[in-house]
């Protein structure tokens, strides 16, 4: 075959770009491979100078990065990458590396810190105030090791007070009642209507809302609690769900895990319009279960869902096994994003309700994850018997005493209270329980069980 000039010029042309993309692949590898040696090198280093030595990079004229945690073996890698020379020193205390030329680095040592914050900075006359400062955090807080350093028994004595008193206050409710104002999941009674319809009426707005004590956030709520009002229903009940909408952007209401026809399947712009501040929406559809279902918004949904617009659906109960009789059955919200944040029920720790039962009782607990993460859910001492999946009877119930629940998910489970004492229940991702300071917080909660 003969190639016409044309042809010639389009292949010369695709050699080119072969040979370009070739010659770029070769710079990423090489690029890549430096970027493993330069690591490399500072891995020996580190282990050179002490453990898992944090590393700090010295340049003109920042201090990389601007938060330094020490190692566990309190020490700091500090790396001259500049041109010119420069140090790194501790304010008020002796501690400081030699003056290191570019291309060296020393170890320094941060070791005889208390625990807290301290100012870090370059000694060479005029490199401070060019910005080469930076923080060292010791011991809590810090993001290598929660475990202080070095701590005084008082200090020591002092985190456990900090600890212990979220823990008293989570108590006190149990003589003084709810240590916040406002509690979500409250049944909502029925309007029946004359052919027996069951209406339920929803006002989405915002308000004041009180994740913890002292802790007011602008939720948005249904009738003003988070989560929003319990609705329960029977099988083969007619429902109707007014929504009044008094937000100042639009929404809906998706009925989460209930069989509904699709146009009241709540998705603007693909079964039904936007409902407009100040306008009002009707939702009618048959129940059909039993079914464990979440109402919320599914427009703006990433931020009105978690800010609060979400509540409980269930339609009729889950079989029980032979022999059990379940005495109450709890919602249990699960949240950790928007204003609301990481709580349970709408509220953090020491706001969070406790379950209080006596010996023996049978109770049921639903799981709703309405959230943006998972949350393995564990309860000390009382396995939680699995008996359905989003609403969906299990053919073989099972144990378990830590259940993950990924968000749109619903689990139901049975607990019988059969060991008297205070047990705790939390997430157990354990930043989703605990502050850096140890403080509980957040999704948190106490099974108690009464002889
Ligand atoms: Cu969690």
């Amino acid at each position: 075959m003969e190639l016409t000039a044309e042809d010639r010029r389009t292949v010369t042309f695709a050699a080119w770009v072969f040979a370009l993309i070739a010659v770029l692949f070769g710079f990423v590898a090489l690029w890549l491979s430096g970027r493993a040696l330069t690591r490399a090198d500072d891995a020996r280093a580190a282990a050179e100078l002490g453990g898992s030595a944090t590393r700090v990079s010295l340049t003109e004229f920042t201090i990389s990065p601007a938060m330094l945690h020490p190692g566990t073996d309190g020490k700091l890698v500090v790396v001259n990458e500049g041109k010119v020379e420069h140090d790194l020193a501790v304010k008020g205390t002796e501690i400081r590396t030699p003056k290191l030329a570019p291309g060296e680095r020393a170890a320094l040592d941060v070791g005889s810190l208390d625990d807290g914050t301290f100012e870090a900075y370059c000694t060479v006359p005029g490199h401070e105030g060019a910005g080469m400062r930076a923080t060292v955090m010791v011991g809590s807080g810090s993001g290598t090791s929660s475990v202080p350093r070095k701590l005084s028994q008082a200090a020591n004595d002092a985190a456990d007070r900090r600890m212990q008193e979220p823990i008293d206050e989570f108590v006190a409710q149990l003589t003084k009642g709810p240590n916040t104002k406002g509690a979500g999941n409250r049944p909502l009674p029925p309007k029946i209507l004359p052919d027996g319809t069951k209406e339920f009426e929803l006002t989405a707005e915002v308000i004041d809302w009180e994740v913890s004590p002292g802790q007011v956030v602008r939720a948005w709520a249904y009738n003003r609690q988070v989560p929003g009002p319990l609705i329960q229903v029977d099988p083969g009940d007619r429902v109707r769900v007014v929504l009044h909408n008094k937000l100042p952007e639009s929404t809906s209401i998706h009925f989460h895990g209930l069989l509904t026809p699709n146009s009241q399947d709540g998705v603007p712009g693909i079964t039904q319009d936007p409902v407009k501040p100040g306008r009002t929406f009707v939702y009618e559809f048959v129940a059909r279960g039993p079914a464990v279902g979440m109402y919320h918004s599914h427009h703006h949904a990433d931020h009105q869902v978690p800010d609060g617009l979400l509540g409980a659906f269930l339609v009729g109960r889950q079989p029980r096994p032979p022999g059990v009789t379940v005495t109450r059955e709890i919602p249990m919200v699960l949240n950790d994003a928007g204003v609301i944040g990481l709580t349970l029920n709408g509220k953090s720790f020491p706001a969070t309700a406790p379950i209080i039962a006596r010996r023996d009782e049978w109770v049921e607990i639903h799981y709703f994850n309405e959230g943006l993460q998972i949350h393995p859910m564990h309860l000390h001492g009382l396995p939680q018997l699995v008996v359905a999946k989003d609403g969906f009877a299990l053919p073989q119930p099972y144990l378990t005493d830590t259940l993950n629940v990924a968000p749109g998910e619903r689990y139901s489970v049975l607990v019988q209270a059969t060991e008297p004492g205070v047990w705790a229940f939390h997430c157990h991702i354990l930043t989703h329980a605990e502050r850096p300071d140890g403080r509980m917080f957040g999704m948190v909660t106490a099974f108690i069980v009464e002889e």
